[in-house]
């Protein structure tokens, strides 16, 4: 199917793809449904392999034109530009992530788009701040060598995004890979491509040069996802997604050696001690479990509570649980729906099996009933599982919902060994008031970022990944500016 020039400013209704600097349509298109009530959002053009070549083509043409020479504080003052512009069309990006996502617009205003807009800014300052290598050194003849390095880009960025935290998630790659040079071809997951859609329109809008960032809609396996990964003219990919995507995209990439940052699932801990505070405990708990609709990658789903606390710990977290209001992102609701009827589907196969396995539902377990258009939607209870075993299927994989398994521990040595027996190896949470505790624990979790006495506080600067199934290397900070950068020695004999 020939892809077509879609005008610009074009409605919502009908998302295009954005290649070269233009925003086309083809006729092969899916749609996009809210998972709110059911209703279609919008029609979405899905990108076939020929219009993925024609991205990457655009891409690597790019590094060769005006964006190939421009300095890092040129590119990183039009990355400014992209945060500006943002920040003007704030309610549109608000109201694009909430139609896609069903969350809050508490959430949507105050995390996923802020963070954003300071995606770009973090990187465009992180950018113009490093410095390189230098290293003097002896020769025979006594004259010398100098040795320095340059970074240079690496070239075209296959940058593949879930839809949990959306915009926050794409932005997160797209910033650093644009800081350090680099083109971007981009795919959101098929279920959020709203926001992504308005990125591509404040790029055209701010005057990023035609092919510097390119966005494609469409699937994974045998779709746009698995097309752009194979694409043997992609130089990096940076992925975040479930770890059996990691896989498939892995074996993907290898023929042409890619280089890979993955940000994958997990099976996140939280370890309360008797002695932690429990007001701070409790809640913080409510929302590392709750968040989202317990979507994001960093929930915890393994709850450890020290036995002279867990009694306590578990009703009150009940009873914050039963008290949640569900609703549609506009009604002041603390929890929307999941993030699809499909999805809905797996997490409440996970609540039968809790059943199964011989855990007790202490609270949830089912669907709500609205008796209204929201029944059509795919919202589910808030949902405490105690007594599984720990070889149980719902304490080992990754759920993804709003739901977590509470256990006690007697020992601290008990909980560092409970909280590291998974695969794998993302986030934990340590609830505790003894600061050599705090940090003796928080050191003993095999994972890549460990909270004390909180939970998801970000700042920028840090390492962010997982190890084991969570994923392969770090972003954040310097470590994303590493990823996105090929640097190069140049040795100077004096
Ligand atoms: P997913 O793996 O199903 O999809 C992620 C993206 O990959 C989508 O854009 C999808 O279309 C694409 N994709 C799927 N198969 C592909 C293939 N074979 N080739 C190329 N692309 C392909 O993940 P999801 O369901 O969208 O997101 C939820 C998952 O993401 C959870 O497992 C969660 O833990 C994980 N996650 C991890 C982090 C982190 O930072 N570690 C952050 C957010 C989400
Ligand atoms: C996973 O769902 C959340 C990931 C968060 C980040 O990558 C971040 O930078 O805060």
């Amino acid at each position: 199917m020939r892809s077509e020039p879609t005008p610009y400013p074009f409605s919502q209704r009908q998302l295009p793809c954005f290649i070269g600097g233009e925003f086309v349509a083809s006729g092969r298109a899916f749609e996009n449904v809210s998972p709110v009530n059911g209703a279609v959002i919008s029609t979405v053009t899905e990108a076939d392999a020929g219009e993925v070549d024609r991205a990457v083509r655009a891409a690597r043409e790019a590094l060769r034109g005006p964006w190939g020479r421009a300095t890092t504080a040129e590119r990183c003052a039009l990355l400014r530009k992209v945060a500006e512009r943002i920040e003007q069309r704030f309610d549109e990006f608000v109201s694009a992530e909430i139609a896609d996502t069903g969350k809050t617009l508490k959430q949507a205003s105050s995390l996923d788009i802020p963070r954003g807009a300071a995606n770009f800014r973090a990187y465009a300052d992180l950018a113009l701040a490093r410095g390189s290598e230098c290293f003097e050194m002896g020769t025979p003849d006594g004259r010398g060598a100098l040795n320095y390095s340059v970074h240079k880009p690496v070239g075209v960025v296959a940058v593949i995004a879930p839809w949990n935290l959306p915009f926050l998630l794409m932005t997160w790659k797209v910033a650093p890979a644009l800081a350090c040079g680099n083109t971007v071809v981009a795919k959101p997951s098929e279920e959020t491509p709203s926001s992504a859609a308005l990125l591509a329109q404040v790029m055209h809008e701010v005057g990023v040069p035609p092919g510097v960032f390119n966005l494609v809609h469409g699937f994974g396996p045998g779709s746009t996802g698995e097309a752009l990964v194979r694409h043997p003219d992609v130089n990096a990919i940076a992925f975040t997604g479930e770890s059996a995507t990691g896989a498939a995209i892995m074996k993907s990439a290898a023929d042409s050696v890619k280089a890979l940052s993955f940000e994958l699932g997990g099976k996140n801990a939280a370890l309360i001690f008797a002695d932690a505070d429990f007001e701070a405990a409790v809640s913080g708990t409510l929302r590392s479990v709750f968040a989202n609709t317990g979507q994001v990658c960093l929930c915890s789903e393994r709850v450890y509570v020290e036995r002279a606390l867990f009694q306590r710990f578990v009703e009150t977290l009940a009873s914050r649980a039963r008290a949640l209001k569900l609703g549609g992102p506009y009604e002041d609701a603390d929890m929307g729906p999941l993030i699809s009827r499909a999805h809905r589907d797996k997490v409440l196969s996970y609540y039968r099996l809790a059943r199964t396995e011989h855990g007790e539902i202490v609270c949830g377990g089912g669907v709500p009933e609205f008796g209204d258009e929201r029944d059509r939607g795919a919202f589910i209870e808030p949902t405490i599982v105690t007594g599984l075993p720990e070889s149980a299927r719902c304490v080992k994989e990754e759920i993804f919902g709003p739901v977590c398994h509470v256990a006690p521990f007697d020992a601290e040595e008990q909980a560092v060994q409970l909280a590291n027996d998974t695969r794998y190896g993302l986030a934990a949470a340590v609830w505790t008031s003894n600061l050599q505790r705090a940090h003796r624990v928080a050191r003993q979790m095999e994972v890549g970022i460990a909270w004390v006495n909180d939970w998801f506080l970000r700042d920028l600067r840090t390492p962010f990944g997982g190890v084991k199934l969570s994923g392969i290397g770090r972003e954040g900070g310097a470590h994303s500016l590493a990823f996105f950068s090929e640097p190069m020695n140049i040795c100077v004999k004096l």
